[in-house]
């Protein structure tokens, strides 16, 4: 089989001295780090819609990018066509993963009943294409946000029939999963929020959100799904607000709803700039909340406010996320998902290869530091000496309920206590851990 990437040659591990850009030098995918194989630890994914449906288009320009199953309407050859690209870009990038949304992989579908039928025609051919290359499924995904129909919100909308389409392409697309193998599945909700608030009831369009996710979670378990229902926080864009701002909002969400330890966060790190956070401040809240799941590894750019999904390269960034993911105990169902596109310049058909080079490399680079660091150990024995009046009799009777508010303060007033400031030691931290960037 001939593919657009047919020139391209497989990429291997070539160590750092390579002087080849079409190889990894720092990802080796069988290296023992912390006691497992990087791709085990890394489990790293490719998604369809960048790299297979963007065809550089933007607002202001058409379609720049060699993608020719892209060139008319996309019919169901077409979408094998696609579809076989997909593979065999996978297996020359040893890429142990993908992703896929409903309609990334379909042919062209207006109506609710085209996409199904669609789906259900293409499920069999992505099954055996998985099959004969070995990739696996990190996660699949239904798109609520491209048809007209979702403008006003998919699980939110004013209408119940919109409701009931989006249930309905949600019950496929998690049973498609379910039966790829998939080991997660993921909900974006980039249409539940607003435009305005003039014509919103919020309260009532949080009730319907969910009330969505619960009867989700009800049919994981019927089907018997293993893997992990995510939520992926962002701000805004497309719409206004949406109810999945960040970390802290969604995990408060979850709990409102009683859907905490049945659904856990998809952190994009885009989506934490937009947000006004840092991408490590994200995976620490989510884990901290005890909501973490996977990330999807695509950044954005500080000087502008859009979703740029740019492939993450700032390996200091990544070193500080794998040190709370390494410190939770690791990636279970999850990984961490290029959700990145090459620019509309990127014409030449090796620069998919590049974007995804560049990244699986940092992030490789990001896990060799952060497991340095952590067997070092010079920063946990700091932050636990930092809180180590906690461990003493008085910290633990309050964290444990056993005083009340009168109870410490007369503690306070009795015993004369005027605790004097210690050092944060921010610059000798940052110094420290640039040692091993
Ligand atoms: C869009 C989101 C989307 C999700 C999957 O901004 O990142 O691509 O990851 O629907
Ligand atoms: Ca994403
Ligand atoms: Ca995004």
């Amino acid at each position: 089989m001939t593919t657009i990437f047919s020139g391209v040659p497989p990429i291997r591990f070539e160590g750092p001295d390579s002087d080849n850009p079409l190889a990894y030098r720092y990802y080796d995918a069988d290296r023992i780090v912390a006691g497992r194989p990087m791709k085990d630890h890394m489990r790293w994914a490719v998604c369809f819609w960048h790299s297979f449906c963007f065809t550089g288009m933007d607002p202001f320009g058409w379609a720049t990018l060699p993608r020719p199953w892209m060139a008319g309407p996309v019919d169901l050859a077409a979408a094998t066509e696609r579809l076989d690209a997909a593979f065999d870009f996978f297996s020359r990038l040893g890429a142990p993963y993908f992703t896929f949304h409903d309609h990334d992989v379909a042919p062209h579908a207006m109506t609710l009943r085209e996409l199904i039928d669609g789906m259900a025609r293409l499920e069999p051919l992505m099954a055996e294409r998985m099959r004969k290359t070995g990739v696996g499924l990190l996660w699949g995904t239904a798109n609520l946000t491209a048809h007209p129909r979702y403008a006003a919100g998919a699980a939110t909308n004013p209408d119940p029939e919109v409701f009931a389409c989006a249930a309905a392409q949600v019950h496929a697309c998690l049973e498609t999963t379910h039966r790829l193998g998939g080991e997660n599945y993921v909900l974006w909700g980039g249409r539940e929020g607003y435009d305005t608030l003039l014509n919103t009831d919020m309260r009532r369009e949080l009730d319907q959100y969910g009330r969505f996710l619960a009867m989700i979670v009800e049919h994981k378990h019927r089907i018997g799904f293993k893997g992990a229902i995510l939520v992926e926080p962002k701000p805004h864009e497309p719409a206004k607000h949406m109810y999945d701002r960040d970390a802290a909002t969604c995990a408060a969400f979850l709990r409102r709803y009683g859907l905490e330890g049945e659904v856990e966060l998809n952190i994009e790190a885009n989506h934490a700039t937009l947000a006004g956070n840092s991408f490590e401040h994200e995976v620490a809240t989510a884990i901290a909340h005890g909501v973490f799941g996977s990330i999807d590894l695509n950044r954005g750019d500080p000087h502008n406010g859009w979703d740029t999904d740019q492939f993450a390269m700032d390996v200091g960034e990544l070193t500080l996320v794998w040190r709370r993911i390494l410190k939770a105990g690791g990636l279970r169902t999850g990984g961490f998902n290029f959700d990145a596109k090459i620019r509309r310049q990127s014409v030449s058909v090796d620069d998919l290869f590049h974007g995804h080079i560049g990244s699986v490399d940092a992030l490789a680079r990001g896990l060799l530091a952060a497991a340095d660091l952590e067997a070092d150990g010079k920063l946990d024995t700091f932050v636990s000496q930092r809180y180590a009046g906690w461990e003493g009799s008085e910290g633990k009777a309050i964290l444990a309920g056993q005083v009340s508010l009168a109870d410490v303060a007369k503690a306070a007033l009795n015993r004369n206590i005027e605790p004097q400031p210690v050092s944060g030691r921010q610059e000798f931290l940052e110094n420290y851990v640039s040692r091993f960037v």
